[in-house]
Protein backbone atom coordinates (compact mmCIF):
# COMPACT_ATOMS: atom_id res chain seq x y z
CA UNK A 1 0.00 0.00 0.00
CA UNK A 2 1.37 3.56 -1.04
CA UNK A 3 1.26 6.01 1.65
CA UNK A 4 1.77 9.52 1.33
CA UNK A 5 4.60 11.14 3.20
CA UNK A 6 3.11 13.82 5.48
CA UNK A 7 6.10 16.03 6.36
CA UNK A 8 7.56 15.37 10.63
CA UNK A 9 7.54 18.54 13.06
CA UNK A 10 6.83 17.61 16.64
CA UNK A 11 8.11 20.71 18.25
CA UNK A 12 6.39 23.70 15.94
CA UNK A 13 10.32 22.99 14.50
CA UNK A 14 8.21 25.38 11.38
CA UNK A 15 8.32 28.07 13.48
CA UNK A 16 12.20 28.53 13.73
CA UNK A 17 11.91 29.45 9.90
CA UNK A 18 11.19 31.83 7.80
CA UNK A 19 8.86 32.42 5.18
CA UNK A 20 11.79 31.59 2.41
CA UNK A 21 13.32 28.54 4.42
CA UNK A 22 10.06 26.83 4.26
CA UNK A 23 9.19 27.85 0.83
CA UNK A 24 12.29 26.35 -0.42
CA UNK A 25 11.58 23.07 2.12
CA UNK A 26 8.19 23.07 0.41
CA UNK A 27 9.17 23.17 -3.32
CA UNK A 28 11.95 20.23 -3.09
CA UNK A 29 9.65 18.14 -1.19
CA UNK A 30 7.08 18.59 -4.12
CA UNK A 31 9.78 17.96 -6.93
CA UNK A 32 10.57 14.66 -4.82
CA UNK A 33 7.28 13.42 -4.45
CA UNK A 34 6.25 14.60 -8.07
CA UNK A 35 10.08 13.47 -9.53
CA UNK A 36 11.30 10.94 -7.30
CA UNK A 37 9.27 9.08 -5.61
CA UNK A 38 7.28 7.46 -8.37
CA UNK A 39 10.65 6.00 -9.78
CA UNK A 40 12.86 5.00 -6.94
CA UNK A 41 11.90 1.88 -6.18
CA UNK A 42 12.52 0.72 -9.98
CA UNK A 43 16.02 2.96 -10.14
CA UNK A 44 17.14 1.17 -6.97
CA UNK A 45 16.13 -2.14 -7.84
CA UNK A 46 18.30 -1.88 -11.36
CA UNK A 47 21.03 0.37 -10.14
CA UNK A 48 20.02 2.95 -12.33
CA UNK A 49 20.99 6.57 -11.49
CA UNK A 50 17.61 8.67 -12.43
CA UNK A 51 20.14 11.06 -14.84
CA UNK A 52 16.97 12.38 -15.86
CA UNK A 53 16.02 14.56 -12.78
CA UNK A 54 19.56 16.73 -13.12
CA UNK A 55 17.62 19.28 -15.78
CA UNK A 56 15.00 19.82 -13.33
CA UNK A 57 17.46 19.93 -10.69
CA UNK A 58 19.28 22.05 -12.34
CA UNK A 59 16.31 24.90 -13.20
CA UNK A 60 15.21 24.72 -9.30
CA UNK A 61 18.86 26.20 -8.38
CA UNK A 62 20.16 22.91 -6.48
CA UNK A 63 23.33 22.41 -7.49
CA UNK A 64 25.71 24.89 -5.95
CA UNK A 65 23.21 26.68 -4.14
CA UNK A 66 24.41 28.22 -1.73
CA UNK A 67 27.33 30.05 -4.13
CA UNK A 68 26.56 33.67 -4.44
CA UNK A 69 27.56 34.23 -7.83
CA UNK A 70 28.16 32.36 -11.34
CA UNK A 71 24.20 31.87 -11.69
CA UNK A 72 24.11 30.50 -8.57
CA UNK A 73 21.07 30.62 -5.94
CA UNK A 74 22.94 32.11 -3.26
CA UNK A 75 20.66 30.26 -0.55
CA UNK A 76 21.63 30.35 2.94
CA UNK A 77 23.24 27.84 4.57
CA UNK A 78 19.86 26.63 6.16
CA UNK A 79 17.89 27.01 2.89
CA UNK A 80 20.45 24.67 1.51
CA UNK A 81 20.11 22.15 3.88
CA UNK A 82 16.43 22.35 4.16
CA UNK A 83 16.98 21.01 0.21
CA UNK A 84 19.11 18.01 1.03
CA UNK A 85 16.74 17.16 3.23
CA UNK A 86 14.40 16.99 1.45
CA UNK A 87 16.25 14.91 -1.30
CA UNK A 88 17.52 12.46 0.92
CA UNK A 89 13.58 11.97 2.21
CA UNK A 90 13.56 10.93 -1.22
CA UNK A 91 16.77 8.86 -1.84
CA UNK A 92 20.28 9.25 -0.30
CA UNK A 93 21.83 8.72 -3.55
CA UNK A 94 19.89 11.94 -5.26
CA UNK A 95 21.50 14.01 -2.17
CA UNK A 96 24.90 12.54 -2.78
CA UNK A 97 25.01 13.47 -6.02
CA UNK A 98 23.55 17.04 -5.36
CA UNK A 99 26.54 16.96 -2.19
CA UNK A 100 29.14 15.87 -4.95
CA UNK A 101 28.37 18.28 -7.53
CA UNK A 102 27.75 21.37 -5.38
CA UNK A 103 29.78 21.17 -2.30
CA UNK A 104 32.69 19.17 -3.50
CA UNK A 105 33.26 19.94 -6.79
CA UNK A 106 31.63 23.87 -7.20
CA UNK A 107 32.56 24.59 -3.81
CA UNK A 108 36.45 24.28 -4.04
CA UNK A 109 36.18 25.50 -7.71
CA UNK A 110 34.27 28.50 -6.19
CA UNK A 111 36.66 28.77 -2.98
CA UNK A 112 40.24 28.10 -4.56
CA UNK A 113 39.57 28.10 -8.32
CA UNK A 114 41.39 31.22 -10.42
CA UNK A 115 38.53 33.25 -12.43
CA UNK A 116 39.15 31.56 -15.37
CA UNK A 117 38.05 28.26 -13.40
CA UNK A 118 35.12 29.64 -12.50
CA UNK A 119 33.85 31.11 -15.20
CA UNK A 120 34.09 28.29 -17.19
CA UNK A 121 32.61 25.74 -14.85
CA UNK A 122 30.50 27.18 -12.25
CA UNK A 123 27.76 28.26 -15.16
CA UNK A 124 27.86 25.29 -16.52
CA UNK A 125 27.94 23.24 -13.62
CA UNK A 126 25.03 24.92 -12.02
CA UNK A 127 22.77 24.49 -15.32
CA UNK A 128 23.88 20.53 -14.66
CA UNK A 129 25.32 20.31 -18.49
CA UNK A 130 28.55 19.47 -16.82
CA UNK A 131 28.81 17.06 -14.01
CA UNK A 132 32.30 16.18 -11.56
CA UNK A 133 33.33 14.07 -9.46
CA UNK A 134 35.45 14.63 -6.15
CA UNK A 135 38.71 12.02 -5.89
CA UNK A 136 40.52 11.64 -2.22
CA UNK A 137 39.79 8.34 -1.14
CA UNK A 138 42.01 5.61 -2.13
CA UNK A 139 42.18 2.04 -2.28
CA UNK A 140 44.41 2.13 0.78
CA UNK A 141 43.42 5.16 2.17
CA UNK A 142 40.06 6.46 3.46
CA UNK A 143 39.64 7.87 7.34
CA UNK A 144 43.94 8.74 6.74
CA UNK A 145 43.13 10.29 3.32
CA UNK A 146 46.67 11.85 4.32
CA UNK A 147 48.61 9.14 3.72
CA UNK A 148 47.86 9.41 -0.38
CA UNK A 149 49.54 7.84 -3.03
CA UNK A 150 48.22 9.52 -5.73
CA UNK A 151 51.29 12.52 -7.16
CA UNK A 152 51.23 15.28 -9.81
CA UNK A 153 55.07 15.73 -11.32
CA UNK A 154 55.52 19.34 -12.89
CA UNK A 155 57.20 18.99 -16.47
CA UNK A 156 57.56 22.41 -17.95
CA UNK A 157 54.08 24.17 -18.47
CA UNK A 158 51.94 21.01 -17.44
CA UNK A 159 51.32 18.58 -14.50
CA UNK A 160 51.35 14.81 -15.40
CA UNK A 161 49.45 12.54 -12.61
CA UNK A 162 49.46 8.74 -11.21
CA UNK A 163 47.64 6.99 -9.12
CA UNK A 164 44.44 5.66 -7.77
CA UNK A 165 40.80 6.94 -6.39
CA UNK A 166 38.10 4.16 -5.18
CA UNK A 167 34.48 5.16 -4.13
CA UNK A 168 33.95 8.10 -6.18
CA UNK A 169 30.51 9.40 -6.46
CA UNK A 170 29.74 10.43 -9.98
CA UNK A 171 33.09 9.32 -10.83
CA UNK A 172 32.15 7.59 -14.65
CA UNK A 173 29.29 10.12 -15.57
CA UNK A 174 32.16 13.16 -14.33
CA UNK A 175 32.92 15.36 -17.16
CA UNK A 176 35.49 16.87 -14.56
CA UNK A 177 37.31 15.01 -11.71
CA UNK A 178 38.68 16.99 -8.66
CA UNK A 179 41.41 15.26 -7.87
CA UNK A 180 43.64 15.68 -4.73
CA UNK A 181 47.60 14.75 -5.36
CA UNK A 182 50.40 15.47 -3.55
CA UNK A 183 52.96 17.52 -5.89
CA UNK A 184 56.61 16.15 -5.82
CA UNK A 185 58.56 19.62 -6.44
CA UNK A 186 56.67 20.93 -3.89
CA UNK A 187 57.42 18.64 -0.42
CA UNK A 188 54.31 16.58 -1.15
CA UNK A 189 52.09 19.33 -0.53
CA UNK A 190 48.62 17.87 -1.40
CA UNK A 191 46.96 19.96 -4.07
CA UNK A 192 44.10 20.16 -6.15
CA UNK A 193 43.56 19.53 -9.91
CA UNK A 194 40.70 19.90 -12.07
CA UNK A 195 40.92 17.09 -14.19
CA UNK A 196 38.99 16.68 -17.49
CA UNK A 197 38.02 12.95 -17.90
CA UNK A 198 38.12 12.25 -21.42
CA UNK A 199 42.15 13.42 -20.91
CA UNK A 200 44.16 9.99 -22.14
CA UNK A 201 45.47 8.05 -18.94
CA UNK A 202 42.33 8.97 -17.03
CA UNK A 203 39.70 6.08 -17.04
CA UNK A 204 36.16 5.95 -14.44
CA UNK A 205 34.66 2.16 -13.83
CA UNK A 206 31.66 1.41 -12.12
CA UNK A 207 31.62 -0.53 -9.01
CA UNK A 208 28.97 -3.19 -8.94
CA UNK A 209 27.28 -5.35 -6.31
CA UNK A 210 26.71 -2.35 -4.13
CA UNK A 211 23.60 -2.99 -1.57
CA UNK A 212 23.63 0.17 -0.58
CA UNK A 213 23.14 4.03 -3.06
CA UNK A 214 21.99 1.71 -5.75
CA UNK A 215 20.32 4.88 -7.40
CA UNK A 216 23.86 6.23 -7.42
CA UNK A 217 27.14 5.81 -9.58
CA UNK A 218 29.94 5.10 -7.57
CA UNK A 219 33.08 4.34 -9.31
CA UNK A 220 36.99 3.86 -9.23
CA UNK A 221 39.76 5.99 -11.14
CA UNK A 222 42.66 5.47 -12.18
CA UNK A 223 44.86 7.81 -13.80
CA UNK A 224 48.19 6.65 -16.13
CA UNK A 225 50.76 9.52 -17.02
CA UNK A 226 47.47 12.24 -17.22
CA UNK A 227 49.02 15.88 -18.89
CA UNK A 228 47.09 18.25 -17.58
CA UNK A 229 48.21 22.35 -18.19
CA UNK A 230 49.34 23.97 -15.28
CA UNK A 231 46.07 26.38 -15.28
CA UNK A 232 43.99 23.10 -14.42
CA UNK A 233 45.93 23.41 -10.59
CA UNK A 234 43.19 25.03 -7.87
CA UNK A 235 45.70 27.65 -6.90
CA UNK A 236 44.40 28.09 -3.85
CA UNK A 237 44.67 24.45 -2.41
CA UNK A 238 47.78 23.64 -0.18
CA UNK A 239 47.70 21.14 2.08
CA UNK A 240 45.45 18.58 3.60
CA UNK A 241 42.70 21.26 5.11
CA UNK A 242 42.13 22.42 1.50
CA UNK A 243 39.95 18.93 0.87
CA UNK A 244 38.96 18.92 4.75
CA UNK A 245 37.53 22.24 3.82
CA UNK A 246 35.48 20.69 1.10
CA UNK A 247 34.20 17.75 3.70
CA UNK A 248 32.77 20.25 6.32
CA UNK A 249 30.33 21.51 3.37
CA UNK A 250 29.11 18.32 2.20
CA UNK A 251 28.90 16.77 5.92
CA UNK A 252 26.53 20.05 7.02
CA UNK A 253 24.40 18.63 3.86
CA UNK A 254 24.48 15.23 4.83
CA UNK A 255 23.68 15.99 8.33
CA UNK A 256 20.16 17.85 7.04
CA UNK A 257 19.56 14.79 4.60
CA UNK A 258 19.77 12.60 7.56
CA UNK A 259 16.68 13.65 8.71
CA UNK A 260 14.89 13.44 5.64
CA UNK A 261 15.67 9.16 5.61
CA UNK A 262 15.12 8.88 9.65
CA UNK A 263 11.65 11.40 8.73
CA UNK A 264 10.49 8.91 5.59
CA UNK A 265 10.92 6.35 7.47
CA UNK A 266 8.94 7.35 10.93
CA UNK A 267 6.24 8.38 8.96
CA UNK A 268 5.65 5.48 7.22
CA UNK A 269 6.33 3.15 10.54
CA UNK A 270 3.89 5.44 12.36
CA UNK A 271 0.86 5.24 9.67
CA UNK A 272 1.55 1.39 8.95
CA UNK A 273 1.27 0.97 13.33
CA UNK A 274 -2.07 2.91 12.61
CA UNK A 275 -3.90 -0.08 10.50
CA UNK A 276 -1.88 -3.21 11.21
CA UNK A 277 -3.67 -4.96 13.24
CA UNK A 278 -2.88 -7.56 15.49
CA UNK A 279 -3.97 -9.86 18.25
CA UNK A 280 -8.18 -8.87 19.73
CA UNK A 281 -8.33 -6.70 15.81
CA UNK A 282 -5.91 -4.21 17.16
CA UNK A 283 -3.83 -1.92 15.62
CA UNK A 284 -0.13 -2.43 16.34
CA UNK A 285 -0.04 1.41 17.28
CA UNK A 286 -2.11 0.67 20.19
CA UNK A 287 0.88 -2.01 22.04
CA UNK A 288 3.02 0.16 24.42
CA UNK A 289 6.20 -1.51 22.90
CA UNK A 290 5.47 0.00 19.41
CA UNK A 291 4.89 3.28 21.04
CA UNK A 292 7.99 3.08 22.61
CA UNK A 293 9.58 2.98 19.26
CA UNK A 294 7.63 6.01 17.71
CA UNK A 295 8.86 8.02 20.69
CA UNK A 296 11.83 7.39 20.48
CA UNK A 297 12.07 7.88 16.56
CA UNK A 298 10.31 11.08 16.80
CA UNK A 299 12.47 12.35 20.25
CA UNK A 300 15.33 11.96 18.11
CA UNK A 301 14.13 13.77 14.90
CA UNK A 302 13.08 16.53 16.99
CA UNK A 303 17.03 16.79 18.49
CA UNK A 304 18.45 16.46 15.26
CA UNK A 305 16.30 19.46 13.82
CA UNK A 306 17.11 20.84 16.42
CA UNK A 307 21.07 20.25 16.34
CA UNK A 308 21.43 20.76 12.59
CA UNK A 309 19.50 24.20 13.03
CA UNK A 310 21.72 25.69 15.44
CA UNK A 311 24.80 24.38 13.28
CA UNK A 312 23.28 25.92 10.25
CA UNK A 313 22.60 29.62 12.08
CA UNK A 314 26.10 29.28 13.26
CA UNK A 315 26.86 29.20 10.08
CA UNK A 316 24.84 31.47 8.13
CA UNK A 317 26.80 33.88 10.65
CA UNK A 318 30.20 31.85 9.84
CA UNK A 319 30.77 30.50 13.27
CA UNK A 320 30.20 27.48 13.15
CA UNK A 321 33.04 24.99 13.56
CA UNK A 322 34.05 22.01 12.10
CA UNK A 323 33.78 19.91 15.21
CA UNK A 324 30.36 21.32 15.04
CA UNK A 325 29.18 20.03 11.67
CA UNK A 326 31.09 16.08 12.84
CA UNK A 327 28.93 16.76 15.62
CA UNK A 328 25.59 16.87 13.53
CA UNK A 329 26.60 14.49 11.24
CA UNK A 330 27.66 11.46 13.30
CA UNK A 331 24.23 12.49 15.58
CA UNK A 332 22.08 12.38 12.60
CA UNK A 333 23.09 9.62 10.57
CA UNK A 334 23.49 7.04 13.76
CA UNK A 335 20.18 8.83 14.43
CA UNK A 336 18.89 7.56 11.32
CA UNK A 337 19.79 4.47 10.69
CA UNK A 338 17.97 3.83 14.13
CA UNK A 339 15.44 4.59 12.72
CA UNK A 340 15.31 3.33 9.59
CA UNK A 341 15.83 -0.26 11.60
CA UNK A 342 12.81 0.26 14.32
CA UNK A 343 10.45 1.73 11.09
CA UNK A 344 11.46 -1.48 9.65
CA UNK A 345 11.05 -3.84 12.98
CA UNK A 346 7.49 -2.16 13.00
CA UNK A 347 6.22 -3.32 9.39
CA UNK A 348 7.82 -6.95 9.85
CA UNK A 349 8.07 -8.75 6.56
CA UNK A 350 6.44 -5.71 4.83
CA UNK A 351 9.50 -3.98 6.53
CA UNK A 352 11.83 -5.79 4.30
CA UNK A 353 10.17 -5.42 0.83
CA UNK A 354 10.55 -2.23 -1.71
CA UNK A 355 6.66 -1.50 -1.56
CA UNK A 356 7.92 0.46 0.96
CA UNK A 357 10.88 2.78 1.25
CA UNK A 358 12.47 1.34 4.66
CA UNK A 359 15.08 -0.91 3.83
CA UNK A 360 16.36 1.10 1.06
CA UNK A 361 16.90 4.14 3.90
CA UNK A 362 18.29 1.62 5.93
CA UNK A 363 20.87 0.16 3.27
CA UNK A 364 21.73 3.68 1.71
CA UNK A 365 22.67 5.02 5.12
CA UNK A 366 25.23 2.43 6.33
CA UNK A 367 27.10 4.02 3.66
CA UNK A 368 25.75 6.95 4.81
CA UNK A 369 27.58 6.44 7.75
CA UNK A 370 30.99 5.58 6.23
CA UNK A 371 31.22 8.16 3.79
CA UNK A 372 32.55 11.37 4.84
CA UNK A 373 34.19 10.53 7.36
CA UNK A 374 32.80 7.37 9.55
CA UNK A 375 30.67 7.24 12.58
CA UNK A 376 34.02 6.32 14.92
CA UNK A 377 36.12 9.14 12.91
CA UNK A 378 33.27 11.89 14.06
CA UNK A 379 33.89 10.40 17.37
CA UNK A 380 36.98 10.70 16.96
CA UNK A 381 36.92 14.59 16.19
CA UNK A 382 34.85 15.57 19.16
CA UNK A 383 37.05 13.52 21.10
CA UNK A 384 39.99 16.10 20.08
CA UNK A 385 38.06 18.83 19.85
CA UNK A 386 36.92 18.71 24.04
CA UNK A 387 39.88 16.93 25.10
CA UNK A 388 43.04 18.32 22.88
CA UNK A 389 44.49 14.45 22.77
CA UNK A 390 44.97 13.42 18.92
CA UNK A 391 43.67 9.72 19.26
CA UNK A 392 43.16 9.22 15.45
P1 LIG B 1 45.23 16.84 10.71
O1 LIG B 1 46.69 16.99 10.95
O2 LIG B 1 44.32 16.74 11.86
O3 LIG B 1 44.74 18.06 9.80
C1 LIG B 1 45.46 18.48 8.66
C2 LIG B 1 45.16 19.98 8.50
O4 LIG B 1 43.78 20.14 8.19
C3 LIG B 1 43.14 20.96 9.21
N1 LIG B 1 41.81 20.38 9.39
C4 LIG B 1 40.71 20.94 8.87
N2 LIG B 1 40.54 22.07 8.18
C5 LIG B 1 39.29 22.36 7.78
N3 LIG B 1 38.24 21.57 8.06
C6 LIG B 1 38.37 20.43 8.75
N4 LIG B 1 37.31 19.64 8.98
C7 LIG B 1 39.65 20.06 9.18
N5 LIG B 1 40.15 19.00 9.88
C8 LIG B 1 41.47 19.22 10.00
C9 LIG B 1 44.04 20.83 10.42
O5 LIG B 1 43.88 21.95 11.26
C10 LIG B 1 45.40 20.78 9.77
O6 LIG B 1 45.72 22.11 9.37
P2 LIG B 1 47.24 22.62 9.30
O7 LIG B 1 47.15 24.07 9.00
O8 LIG B 1 47.82 22.32 10.64
O9 LIG B 1 47.90 21.83 8.22
O10 LIG B 1 45.06 15.64 9.69
P3 LIG B 1 45.08 14.06 9.92
O11 LIG B 1 45.89 13.48 8.81
O12 LIG B 1 45.49 13.73 11.33
O13 LIG B 1 43.55 13.62 9.67
C11 LIG B 1 42.51 14.18 10.35
C12 LIG B 1 41.17 13.49 10.03
C13 LIG B 1 41.19 12.03 10.43
C14 LIG B 1 40.12 14.19 10.87
C15 LIG B 1 40.80 13.64 8.57
O14 LIG B 1 41.75 13.16 7.74
C16 LIG B 1 39.45 13.08 8.20
O15 LIG B 1 38.48 13.81 8.33
N6 LIG B 1 39.33 11.80 7.73
C17 LIG B 1 38.09 11.30 7.15
C18 LIG B 1 38.22 11.27 5.65
C19 LIG B 1 36.95 11.62 4.94
O16 LIG B 1 36.03 12.19 5.48
N7 LIG B 1 36.91 11.32 3.65
C20 LIG B 1 35.78 11.68 2.85
C21 LIG B 1 36.06 11.49 1.37
S1 LIG B 1 34.89 12.26 0.31
C22 LIG B 1 33.48 11.40 0.53
O17 LIG B 1 33.34 10.52 1.31
C23 LIG B 1 32.37 11.80 -0.36
S2 LIG B 1 30.93 10.93 -0.16
C24 LIG B 1 30.07 11.80 -1.26
C25 LIG B 1 28.65 11.70 -1.22
O18 LIG B 1 27.97 12.48 -0.49
O19 LIG B 1 28.16 10.86 -2.01
P1 LIG C 1 38.69 2.69 6.64
O1 LIG C 1 39.36 4.01 6.76
O2 LIG C 1 39.52 1.52 6.25
O3 LIG C 1 37.95 2.37 8.02
C1 LIG C 1 37.48 1.06 8.34
C2 LIG C 1 37.03 1.07 9.79
O4 LIG C 1 38.13 1.41 10.63
C3 LIG C 1 35.95 2.11 10.08
O5 LIG C 1 35.04 1.58 11.02
C4 LIG C 1 36.71 3.25 10.71
O6 LIG C 1 35.92 4.06 11.58
C5 LIG C 1 37.79 2.50 11.47
N1 LIG C 1 38.97 3.32 11.72
C6 LIG C 1 39.82 3.84 10.81
N2 LIG C 1 40.77 4.56 11.42
C7 LIG C 1 40.51 4.51 12.75
C8 LIG C 1 41.13 5.07 13.91
N3 LIG C 1 42.21 5.85 13.83
N4 LIG C 1 40.58 4.80 15.10
C9 LIG C 1 39.46 4.04 15.21
N5 LIG C 1 38.84 3.48 14.16
C10 LIG C 1 39.35 3.72 12.93
N6 LIG C 1 35.39 9.13 -1.24
C11 LIG C 1 35.75 10.16 -2.07
O7 LIG C 1 36.88 10.65 -2.02
N7 LIG C 1 34.85 10.68 -2.96
C12 LIG C 1 33.60 10.20 -3.08
O8 LIG C 1 32.81 10.71 -3.89
C13 LIG C 1 33.20 9.11 -2.25
N8 LIG C 1 31.96 8.54 -2.40
C14 LIG C 1 31.65 7.42 -1.70
C15 LIG C 1 30.47 6.73 -1.98
C16 LIG C 1 30.14 5.54 -1.31
C17 LIG C 1 28.90 4.79 -1.66
C18 LIG C 1 31.02 5.06 -0.29
C19 LIG C 1 30.68 3.82 0.46
C20 LIG C 1 32.20 5.72 -0.03
C21 LIG C 1 32.54 6.88 -0.74
N9 LIG C 1 33.77 7.53 -0.53
C22 LIG C 1 34.15 8.59 -1.33
C23 LIG C 1 34.78 6.94 0.36
C24 LIG C 1 34.56 7.24 1.84
O9 LIG C 1 34.86 8.55 2.14
C25 LIG C 1 35.41 6.26 2.65
O10 LIG C 1 34.82 4.99 2.49
C26 LIG C 1 35.50 6.64 4.10
O11 LIG C 1 36.27 7.82 4.28
C27 LIG C 1 36.10 5.51 4.98
O12 LIG C 1 37.24 4.98 4.41
P2 LIG C 1 37.41 3.40 4.21
O13 LIG C 1 36.19 2.89 3.53
O14 LIG C 1 38.71 3.18 3.53
O15 LIG C 1 37.43 2.79 5.67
Amino acid sequence: MALKFRGVDFLDFDSLLTDDERLVRDTTRKFIEDNLIPIIEECNRAGRFPRELVKPMADLGFFGASLKAYGCAGMSNVEYGLVTQELERGDSGLRSFVSVQSALVMYPIYAFGSEEQKTLWLPAMQKGEKLGCFGLTEPDFGSNPGGMRTRARRTGKEYVLNGEKMWITSGSIADVAVIWAKVEDEDNTVRGFLVETDRPGFRAEDIHGKWSLRASVTSSLSMQDVHIPESNLLPGTGGLKSPLKCLNQARYGIAWGAIGAAMACYDCALQYSLFRKQFHDQPIASRQLVQEKLAWMISEITKAQLLVLQVGRLKDKEKSRPQHISMAKRNNVWMALECARMARDILGANGVADEYPIMRHMMNLESVKTYEGTHDIHTLIIGQSVTGIDAF
